[in-house]
């Protein structure tokens, strides 16, 4: 019974156009007298939303009433992307909505793209959070998000002359038709103060600075369901009795609002700059805002569930959170902090039920990216956190002891050392003589006996310049290590279970990473291979492949059912079926065409192959590896005649995309070379349409959903064992592409799954790398011979008379100038050169090409983030769907 006619959107096109007309004539922030379409889309979206919300209220009483167990996924990430297609595709009313739009005078394609995107995220973690909203409410379970309101979305990337760019990227700017604000639901969030023991001896932190964390939701639909789940973004602002009213009438404006400005800009950017050390504080803010404001709000919902009756043994029966990564990390101490000082729970009951609750997702294997947070710093931020934190640390000590106790001192010292939360701090007296009684010191002496280190740093969240290789040949007294509190640690000791996101790297997990804690209790690691909702990868985005799909399969059930991609086996080599394949994809391509016009100004030929790599710039993505692939490629064409060129390669429009983070030189200088490498290919007349390169600006959600149904070969060629999983690998086999890559993440699966005859495979394997860097190091590594041309052609100034050195020297281990090809690119050039040499022989047979490209989304069924869900919600969170009617 919400609303009349009139407000909610109903079915049918006329019903829907008169209800966008109401909502255009009716929205305040546009002027009455014209519908262009920026006005168009916003009264477009606020029909849509009216139909969601009554969808996401039925959703939200009905769980009230269930009070079943309820999952919450907490993630500092969630890259929405656009959401009136994805919207109105799941309300199964696109064709409704686009006739509606043409009464009006718009097509549904021009209003759609004035959406910005929402770009709370920087790519894989926070795209895979966002898929798996959408699984959980089209699978109907009780399930809600939580994140930060991002005031800024990651940056917006101009290409220049001088490679990347960045801009803020103000999404919010016309309003943001999704979000609910709630007024209503606002949670206290304290920094800084200090604990106090009370008379009855509970623990009270009490003083420094409060802010309030205010809810805006956006509801979320599932595909051919009722179901709309919420996605709750936490907004920071100041409590209101806080103005400094007299300092303002005393004129004194600036100083008056600093409280102001101070609680608002928690919120401003993803990943802020955290060199100094009022950016490590911001950051630290940011995640125990959302760590706090959503256990707040999560606990005050079971409580109100449990009508007058709380027993908080049973939270873990009602409750599951999901931790993205270590970032909310902190809601660990934070539960027990709750049940403890403000529900009067005992220690061991409030730590057993936190460990019940939470789980936690780990997304990298590298070392760096792991984070620590300085134990002084967090002890000012959050005493009390700190605490409970040395508490659980205590807890560990004792566990490790009565498993290694009898083992060798030595033994245990280690895994101590390796295991314990708090890094480079004193061990509790007890362990101290326990060693002493065993002659055992407890200084770890390593530190003092160093006399070089190599440091590394390859992480994706702190990705600064590669350090230089430091030398310190010194006997002097060492400064003590840094304290740090180990995030990575505190996630696996307080929750029950731990996964990886594909199998090799949930091996990788179990094996080197969390060994320790592995050996210890093997049974809370898992293994659950990513997804990716087929809803928005490939139903939405590629609807002339989809429609292909379902007049071969007979039905379009497989959106919801990917399994039945396989049943496009056995067409496999179905010459109509060809036919129609092919029109799609060029369809597609010719679309890419004049996008990479409109936005670089370079002619492409949508006839040539389109090769693709879009991730973030990273070095063990290794953009670098195939941009000296392709330079390569050039070189062999300069070298031979018109006709010998025609005959060996095929026509490729090699395409990059992608965002370095701001601070990462090394990144931007890839980036920087890849413009340049394209700027004088696509000039050379000898070349004309055998080669162009194109670094797509701006690579976000959207412009991904427009390439990878026009990619025909797709690069994902990380140096085996360090990219976790890779989802947009999922998403280029699901749209029909054919992937080259390493036995890495997901590839390993894909691969398995599509066959070995449908995926190029090359270079060094998972096992095998650390032998390879050692060798290197000890210089035995002897390059190819090919892989010296290139890197002098560069040299040379083929490609202008920029300065390479940082970059070529980097693959070179050059004193200086990084880590010695720490990512392998020189040892897996010969074998990627000639996979590729592979690549061009397949595609010139197109039969051949078109079979495989089949078979790759025949094969791509695995990887719906609907299974990836349900085995969350099966093996780890034990919840059920709930479906409403
Ligand atoms: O699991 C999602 C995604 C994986 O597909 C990528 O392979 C992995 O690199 C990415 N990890 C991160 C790590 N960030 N942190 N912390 O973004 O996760």
């Amino acid at each position: 019974g919400v609303g009349s006619n009139l407000k909610v959107s109903p079915g049918d096109a006329a019903s829907i156009a008169s209800n966008i007309k109401y909502h255009a004539e009716f929205t305040p922030l546009f002027s009455p007298e014209n519908f262009a379409p920026s006005k168009a889309f916003f009264a477009t979206a606020q029909s849509v939303r009216d139909a969601l919300i009554v969808n996401w209220n039925a959703t939200y009483d009905h769980c009230e009433k269930m009070n079943v167990k309820q999952a919450y996924y907490l993630s500092m990430e969630f890259l929405q992307g656009r959401a009136l297609l994805n919207a109105i595709g799941n309300l199964e009313l696109t064709g409704e909505y686009a006739e509606a739009l043409q009464k009006l005078g718009h097509t549904l394609e021009t209003i759609a793209s004035q959406e910005p995107d929402a770009a709370l995220g920087n790519g894989g973690l926070g795209r895979l959070a966002s898929c798996f909203l959408d699984s959980l409410a089209t699978l109907n379970y009780p399930a809600s998000g939580y994140g930060l309101r991002y005031k800024y979305g990651l940056f917006k990337q101009l290409i220049t002359k001088d490679g990347q760019e960045e801009v803020a990227e103000n999404w919010l700017e016309i309003g943001n038709p999704w979000e609910i604000v709630r007024n209503d639901i606002a949670y206290p969030v304290k920094f800084f103060g200090k604990v106090v023991t009370g008379s009855d001896g509970n623990k009270n932190w009490i003083g420094g600075e409060d802010i309030l964390a205010v809810a805006y939701d956006v509801p979320i639909p599932g595909y051919k369901t009722k179901t709309t789940i919420s996605l709750r973004l936490w907004s920071t602002k100041v409590p209101s009795d806080q103005l400094d009213l007299c300092a303002f009438n005393a004129g004194e404006h600036t100083k008056a609002c600093q409280a102001k400005a101070k609680a608002e800009k928690i919120c401003y950017i993803l990943y802020p700059g955290d060199e100094s050390e009022e950016g490590k504080i911001l950051r630290l803010k940011q995640q125990y805002t959302l760590c706090s404001a959503s256990l707040q709000d999560i606990i005050s919902r079971f409580e109100r569930r449990s009508g007058g009756n709380v027993r908080w043994e049973e939270l873990p029966d009602k409750v599951a959170v999901q931790m993205n990564d270590t970032h909310p990390t902190l809601c660990i101490p934070e539960l027990v902090r709750i049940l403890m000082d403000l529900k009067g729970l005992e220690w061991e009951s409030a730590w057993r039920i936190t460990q019940r609750t939470v789980a936690y997702t780990n997304h990298t294997v590298l070392p760096e990216a792991l984070e620590k947070w300085s134990y002084d710093l967090m002890q000012r931020l959050l005493p009390r956190h700190v605490e409970i934190i040395e508490m659980i640390d205590e807890q560990l000590i004792g566990e490790i002891i009565s498993e290694y106790g009898t083992s060798s001192p030595e033994i245990l010292k280690k895994k101590l050392a390796a295991m314990r939360i708090l890094e480079n701090l004193d061990l509790p007296a007890s362990v101290v003589e326990l060693f002493a009684k065993q002659n055992v010191s407890c200084v770890d002496e390593t530190v003092e006996e160093v006399d070089s280190i190599v440091e590394v740093k390859t992480t994706e969240k702190d990705e600064k310049e590669t350090p230089k290789k430091k030398k310190v040949v010194n006997k002097e007294p060492v400064p003590l290590p840094p304290k740090m509190v180990r995030m990575a640690n505190l996630s696996v000791v307080g929750g029950h279970a731990v996964n990886g996101v594909a199998e090799i790297h949930s091996e990788i997990v179990k094996g080197e990473v969390f060994n320790d804690f592995f050996q210890l209790w093997p049974k809370k690691f898992q293994n659950k291979t990513n997804g990716v909702t087929p809803r928005r990868w490939i139903h939405f985005c590629n609807p002339d492949l989809s429609a292909v799909i379902t007049k071969w399969i007979g039905t379009d059930d497989w959106v919801l059912k990917t399994e039945k991609l396989a049943e496009l086996q056995k067409f496999a080599d179905n010459k109509d079926l060809h036919i129609e394949w092919t029109a799609a994809k060029k369809f597609n391509k010719s679309k890419v065409a004049s996008f990479i016009k409109q936005r670089t100004g370079y002619s492409v030929n949508p006839d040539a192959m389109f090769d693709i790599q879009v991730k973030r710039i990273h070095e063990y993505k290794r953009q670098l590896l195939n941009i000296l692939g392709i330079v390569y490629r050039y070189k062999k064409m300069k070298e031979m005649t018109a006709a010998e060129r025609e005959a060996k390669f095929v026509p490729r429009v090699c395409m990059f995309g992608g965002k370095a983070f701001a601070t990462y030189v090394q990144a931007k200088r890839i980036v920087k070379f890849i413009t340049d490498v394209g700027a004088t290919i696509n000039h050379d007349p000898d070349i004309g349409d055998l080669l162009k390169v194109i670094f797509v600006p701006d690579y976000n959600v959207s412009v991904a959903e427009l390439l990878i149904p026009a990619s025909e070969l797709s690069q994902h060629i990380s140096t085996a064992g360090m990219e976790a999983s890779g989802t947009s690998n999922m998403k280029f086999a699901m749209n029909g592409c054919v992937l080259i890559g390493t036995l890495d993440g997901a590839n390993v699966e894909i691969r398995q799954e599509v066959g070995d005859d449908n995926f190029f495979l090359f270079g060094a394997q998972a096992p095998e790398i650390a032998g390879l860097r050692k060798e290197r190091a000890e210089g035995k590594f002897v390059p190819d011979p090919r892989f010296e041309e290139v890197k002098k052609f560069v040299r040379s100034g083929a490609f202008g008379a920029h300065n390479y050195d940082e970059l070529l020297g980097s693959l070179e281990g050059n004193e200086g100038f990084g880590r010695g090809d720490y990512f392998l690119v020189g040892k897996d050039f010969p074998s990627y050169i000639e996979c590729q040499e592979r690549v061009d022989e397949a595609y010139r047979d197109q039969k051949r090409w078109t079979k495989m490209s089949i078979l790759n989304t025949a094969g791509s069924y695995k990887f719906s983030s609907d299974r990836t869900i349900h085995e969350y919600a099966r093996e780890i969170w034990n919840i059920n769907p709930l479906q409403i009617n």
